[in-house]
C-alpha cells in the first residue's frame, strides 16, 4: 500500500542543505507529518529507518516465547486469547515493515540485516517462557511496557509509522489485559499458582524495566530523535511512567516486586527504585543473553521453511500478469 506512493517525488533530495533541512524542522516544529515522497534529511531516514525496523523485527520475534505456550495453555479460552495476540504480533511487524519500505529499504534488506545479526531487536524477547505464568507477566509488563512506548509514537513526526503505531496501540491494550488477568487468576488462585506468578513477576520485572533502553545520559540517539519528534519522551521519563503505573496494579493483586528500594516518594508522587544492572542489558543487546541464539536459529528456520510460500505467492503473482496481460491484448 505504501510502496505504490514512493513511484513519484514532489522533489529531489539534497542531503546536507541548510534551506531544506531548516523548511523541515519548521514542518516538524509545527506538528505537521512527513510524508515517504516529501525531502527528508538523510539522517532522518536513516533513524527512522533503524527504528522503525528494530521494532518490526521486535514484533516478529516477540512471537517465538510466547508461540511456545499456545500448544500448553490451560484452557480453550486461553489457547484462542494467545494465537490471537501472537497473530497480532505478526501482524503489526508487517505493518511495521511497510512503514519502514516507504523509506526505501526494501522488506529482503530489513529479514537479511536482521537474519545475518546486524539488526537489533528488543533486549526483551531473550528470556526463557519457562511457565504459564511467564505468558501473563509478558502480557502484564512487556506489551504494558510497549504501550507506554508506543502511545507517544501514535504522534511520530513521521505519517506512515504513527499511523501504523495507531492501530497497533489498540491491540496492545488487549494484550495487556489479557496478561494481567492471567495473573490476577493465579495470584488469586491456590498458594502454588500464587507463588508462579510471584515468580514469573521476579524474572520479568527488570528485563521489563529495561526494555525502555540505556538512561538518558547514555542514550545515544534521544536528542536527535527528539528534535525530529519521532520520540517524544526520554527513555528515562518513559520507564518511571511505566514503574508508576504497574507497580500499584501489582499490589493490587498481592505481588511484591524483586526491588528493596522501591518506595512511594512522597514529595516527587512517583516511585523510587533500585540500580538496573545495565552490565545484563548490554550483554543481552550484544547477543548474549539466555536465550538469543535460540531465538535467532528458529527465526531462521521459519525463514527457510517460509521459503516455498514466498515463491509460490510470486509465481502465482506473475502468472496472474501474464493472464490480465493476455487478456487485455485479446480484447485490443
Ligand atoms: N533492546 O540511543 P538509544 C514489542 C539500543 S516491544 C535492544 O536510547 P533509541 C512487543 C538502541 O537500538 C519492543 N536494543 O536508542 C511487545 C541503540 O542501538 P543502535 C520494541 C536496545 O532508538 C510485546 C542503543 O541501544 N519496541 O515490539 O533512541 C509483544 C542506544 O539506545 C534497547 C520498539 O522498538 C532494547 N530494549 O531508543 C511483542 C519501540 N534499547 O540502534 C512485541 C520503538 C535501546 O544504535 N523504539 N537499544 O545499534 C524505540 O522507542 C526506541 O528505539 C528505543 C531505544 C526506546 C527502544
Amino acid at each position: 500500500m505504501y510502496t505504490q506512493a514512493l513511484n513519484v517525488k514532489d522533489e529531489p533530495t539534497a542531503a546536507g542543505d541548510p534551506v531544506l533541512e531548516a523548511r523541515f524542522q519548521a514542518h516538524v516544529d509545527a506538528e505537521l507529518k512527513i510524508e515517504p515522497n516529501d525531502w527528508m534529511p538523510e539522517g532522518y531516514r536513516k533513524t527512522l529507518t533503524r527504528q522503525i525496523s528494530q521494532h518490526a523485527h521486535s514484533e516478529i520475534v516477540g512471537m517465538l516465547p510466547e508461540g511456545n505456550w499456545i500448544t500448553r495453555a490451560p484452557t480453550l479460552r486461553r489457547k484462542a486469547a494467545l494465537l490471537a495476540k501472537v497473530q497480532d504480533e505478526g501482524g503489526h511487524g508487517l505493518y511495521l515493515y511497510s512503514a519502514a519500505e516507504t523509506l526505501g529499504t526494501s522488506r529482503e534488506q530489513m529479514f537479511e540485516q536482521l537474519l545475518s545479526g546486524k539488526a537489533k531487536y528488543s533486549s526483551i524477547f531473550n528470556y526463557p517462557t519457562l511457565t504459564w505464568a511467564d505468558i501473563g507477566a509478558i502480557g502484564w509488563l512487556v506489551d504494558g511496557a510497549a504501550i507506554m512506548n508506543q502511545i507517544p509514537l501514535c504522534r511520530c513526526s513521521y505519517g506512515p509509522y504513527a499511523r501504523a503505531m495507531i492501530r497497533i496501540c489498540k491491540e496492545e491494550s488487549f494484550h495487556q489485559r489479557q496478561g494481567y488477568e492471567i495473573m490476577m487468576t493465579l495470584a488469586r488462585g491456590t498458594p502454588e499458582q500464587k507463588a508462579m506468578a510471584q515468580d514469573a513477576l521476579n524474572r520479568w520485572w527488570w528485563p521489563s524495566v529495561m526494555m525502555f533502553g540505556p538512561s538518558d545520559t547514555e542514550s545515544q540517539h534521544s536528542d536527535q530523535t527528539m528534535r525530529w519528534k519521532i520520540k517524544r519522551f526520554s527513555n528515562d521519563d518513559l520507564r518511571q511512567k511505566f514503574i508508576d503505573a504497574t507497580v500499584p496494579q501489582g499490589h493490587f493483586i498481592g505481588l511484591e516486586f524483586p526491588d528493596k528500594d522501591l518506595k512511594f516518594n512522597q514529595e516527587t508522587q512517583h516511585w523510587d527504585f533500585g540500580e538496573i544492572d545495565w552490565t545484563e542489558f548490554k550483554r543481552v543487546i550484544a547477543g548474549d543473553g539466555p536465550c538469543n541464539k535460540q531465538r535467532m536459529k528458529q527465526r531462521r528456520a521459519a525463514h527457510d521453511n517460509g521459503r516455498w510460500v514466498r515463491e509460490a505467492a510470486l509465481a502465482y503473482a506473475e502468472k496472474r500478469r501474464n493472464r490480465e496481460a493476455a487478456a487485455k491484448i485479446a480484447a485490443e
